[in-house]
């Protein structure tokens, strides 16, 4: 387990290895293919875009990794007010998080997990998830980021939010269908099966950092990156990045 904190803005490392095989360049050219269809998302990838929602800790990444050497991230649903910001925002932030960790080495080799909790999903959350996000979700899920998804955990899940992940679910490919686990209120016991307790924060049932900690810390990191995240848009978009 990596048990240092998020590394600093990484330089501008390559991502691809030294010979890219036909497989990574097909997922680079679906990369940029999405990030194009997608300028809503990624266009613009300042933090200050975003800033409420970290500020409302909507979103951490712990400081160790697991025993399988992926990062793990946490995502709180009930903090997003849909009101006060779109779904794409809130694909924003798990876009700048993934820029950030896929310059890991470790990361790009172990992959990540990702934790949901759904604590607060209400019908204004689902009304935001239209089939056209659906299929970008299960882009990023299936070939177009360069990221090895390794586990989605959901907890505290309610009934309703079933008919999302219906719509959801047969975009997904077979092997990330199998690595989709739903904890619901029981997820204390249920997430140990899955994480070492020492890296799960207080709140989860583990002995780290409680959440709200470890939102601040990693807003801290992604602010700090505001300079690598602003090259991105550059680079991708091949001009001046979008206002
Ligand atoms: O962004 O590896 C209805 C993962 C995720 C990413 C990205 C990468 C990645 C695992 C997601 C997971 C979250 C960019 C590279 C897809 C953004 C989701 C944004 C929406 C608005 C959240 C709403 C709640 C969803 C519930 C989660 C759906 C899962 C099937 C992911």
């Amino acid at each position: 387990m990596n048990n240092n904190r998020p590394g600093a803005p990484p330089s501008s490392g390559s991502r691809a290895s030294a010979s890219p095989t036909p497989a990574i360049i097909r997922l680079l050219i679906n990369y940029h293919k999405w990030r194009q269809e997608c300028p809503e998302i990624s266009a613009n990838l300042r933090p200050s875009s975003i800033i409420g929602l970290l500020k409302n800790n909507y979103h951490a990444v712990l400081r160790s990794t697991d025993a399988a050497g992926s990062r793990v991230l946490i995502y709180r649903i009930g903090q997003w007010n849909p009101k006060e910001f779109s779904a794409y925002e809130v694909f924003r932030v798990s876009l700048i998080t993934s820029e950030l960790i896929v310059q890991e080495s470790e990361t790009q080799r172990n992959g990540i997990k990702a934790i949901f909790d759904l604590q607060g999903w209400c019908f204004s959350h689902a009304f935001q998830v239209t089939p056209s996000l659906a299929k970008k979700i299960s882009c990023v899920l299936t070939d177009s980021f360069p990221l090895k998804v390794r586990g989605i955990h959901f907890i505290n899940e309610p009934r309703f939010f079933r008919p999302v992940f219906t719509m959801i679910k047969p975009l997904l490919p077979e092997k990330i269908k199998q690595r989709i686990h739903f904890h619901s209120s029981s997820y204390m016991t249920s997430l140990a099966q899955f994480f070492p307790q020492s890296i799960l924060p207080l709140d989860l049932g583990g002995s780290g950092p409680s959440v709200d900690e470890l939102c601040e810390e990693w807003t801290q990191h992604i602010l700090q990156a505001e300079g690598y995240l602003q090259s991105l848009c550059v680079d991708l978009a091949g001009n001046s990045s979008q206002s």
